[in-house]
């Protein structure tokens, strides 16, 4: 290499260098600007994966039974203990309660969506029928100090398990005379979607009540793993943005109120890459 072509190479080098230092500075700026890390922050904060633990942000979920009988009315009894290994005592309110219990066969079968009493001594009791046998989950979900937590363990139902195959995805449910509808465009992996709901009978608009501080609530569980998404409802609509982590199948399970009675419509998602 003669010395001119060299030192052509090394300004090269040098303008690459330069232009990497110039494009990190751009970055570096962009991370210290005040809103877009609080955005950041918010949005890391606002949609982990949740509900594949039992112990999480220094809380964990104790049942008292991890077993019952078929078709019998029995009570679910938890507690979260704390750090400590006692039970927590004050929680916050997340959509009108200070917990929501969801308990769904690991086949996304027999979803129910309970709120628990809270005893003076931090144990959760909850009147609960499982109709089939199987493995559940169970998830409370709630909000220590401002932090929300999701954590879930397993219950046993023992006898002859029929498991079902998840239903193929679609965009239309029908539930207790309803027909609901999920109009809504494209869903990718990563990216926040909405999901927007519409509920008719007869072909006719419905009129929704409030339920848990919204017009709807929606619980999202992936298949598989039953990760547990959190969601966030809009007050005016049956509108909610979601992230779904990864591509695959998800049941929706959203609840609604007309006339004083809470009905479920189940749909199967598909998410692409
Ligand atoms: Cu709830």
């Amino acid at each position: 290499m003669s010395a001119p072509v060299r030192l052509a190479a090394f300004a090269a080098v040098l303008a690459v260098v330069f232009g990497a230092a110039a494009l990190a500075g751009g970055a570096v700026g962009q991370i210290h600007d005040p809103a877009a890390t609080a955005k950041d922050e918010m949005s890391m904060e606002a949609d982990p994966i949740r509900g594949l633990a039992v112990s999480e942000n220094g809380l964990t979920l104790d049942l008292v039974r991890r077993a019952a009988h078929a078709g019998t009315a029995s009570r679910l009894a938890f507690r979260i203990l704390g750090g400590d290994g006692r039970a927590v005592l004050d929680y916050d309110l997340e959509h009108t309660k200070r917990m929501h219990l969801i308990v769904v066969r690991r086949d996304l079968t027999g979803f129910q969506h309970l709120h628990p009493r809270l005893l003076p001594d931090g144990t959760w009791t909850a009147p609960l029928t499982l109709p089939e046998a199987g493995t559940y989950r169970v998830f409370a979900d709630f909000s220590v100090g401002g932090k929300p937590t999701t954590l879930a363990d397993d219950l046993q139902v023992d006898g002859d398990v029929r498991s079902r195959r998840l239903p193929p995805p679609s965009k239309s449910a029908r539930t207790d005379g309803f027909r609901v509808r999920l109009t809504d465009g494209a869903l990718r992996a990563d990216e926040e979607s909405a999901l927007t709901f519409e509920v008719t009978r007869d072909s006719r608009p419905v009129s929704l009540q409030d339920y848990l501080g919204a017009k709807g609530h929606l619980v999202a569980l992936r298949q598989g793993d039953l990760a547990f998404l959190h969601v966030h409802p809009d007050e005016n609509s049956l509108r909610f943005d979601a992230t779904f982590p990864s591509a695959g199948s998800y049941r929706l399970f959203l609840q609604f109120k007309v006339a004083g009675r809470v009905h479920t419509a189940a749909f199967t998602l598909g998410v692409s890459r």
